[in-house]
């Protein structure tokens, strides 16, 4: 009893951050993103693949990178020529709200239409810490197994896109279709759900016009 009291403290404090950030980036005008994945699903590949459109297309872009350790996805995207924010979790698996809206005034430039988080490679704990983000978007990537969604729920209920990435490999793998469109059907039927290939190109400019529609749509 006395933990979980403890716990909901915890949770609310994070939430009560996360609006303020949401409420800040409404202000801005700028569209923040989380995106999460287990590790290696393709979530510095996706933003190697659409943050060159985006920028092609007018979108100012910026990037906050949550990773355990090291700098080398910060190092992959800020090759894209964007500005990265590195954040290093030293060992925590997800990033909070209290870490995020520091920087937000602070490191993000104030012109940023659309902000990446790209959390801490995780389906389990950034589902649960809201970072004031306006979407979240999972990366699935078929090796992985079409039961994720029913595995951990919460994040396929909250996330308003879910790229279905490496869909190149689809053969080499029994990746079952049908069921992994049955689960999301059940957990989030209105989710948008496009597959892709950060190798092969497949998808990009769906992902891409995705962005674009929400840009304009406000
Ligand atoms: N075959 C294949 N490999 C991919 C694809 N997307 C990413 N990868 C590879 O998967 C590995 C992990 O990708 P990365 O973007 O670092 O994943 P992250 O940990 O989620 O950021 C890298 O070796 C990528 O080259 C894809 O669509 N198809
Ligand atoms: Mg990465």
């Amino acid at each position: 009893m006395e933990l979980k009291v403890i716990k909901q403290k915890v949770l609310q404090a994070n939430e009560d951050l996360a609006e303020k950030s949401r409420l800040l980036m409404r202000e801005r005008r700028c569209l923040m993103v989380n995106l999460i994945s287990s590790p290696g699903s393709g979530k510095t590949s996706l933003l190697e693949r659409i943050v060159p459109v985006l920028l092609a297309n007018g979108v100012k872009v910026a990037v906050i990178e949550g990773d355990c350790y090291s700098t080398r996805d910060g190092e992959r995207v800020q090759r894209l020529g964007v500005p990265v924010i590195q954040i290093n979790t030293e060992g925590d698996c997800h990033l909070e709200a209290s870490t995020v809206h520091g920087i937000l005034s602070t490191e993000v430039p104030v012109d940023t239409g659309l902000l990446f988080v790209e959390n801490v490679g995780n389906l389990v704990c950034p589902a649960v810490f809201d970072l004031g983000e306006k979407l979240k978007v999972s990366i699935l990537s078929v090796p992985e197994g079409s039961d994720k969604p029913v595995k951990y729920p919460l994040l396929f209920r909250e996330s308003g896109l879910v790229v279905l990435n490496k869909i190149d490999l689809a053969q080499h793998t029994n990746f079952n279709r049908p069921e992994f469109y049955g689960f999301m059907k059940d957990i989030n039927p209105a989710c948008r759900i496009i597959e892709a290939s950060c190798t092969s190109g497949e998808g990009i400019g769906e992902i891409s016009d995705f962005f674009m529609a929400l840009l304009k749509s406000g």
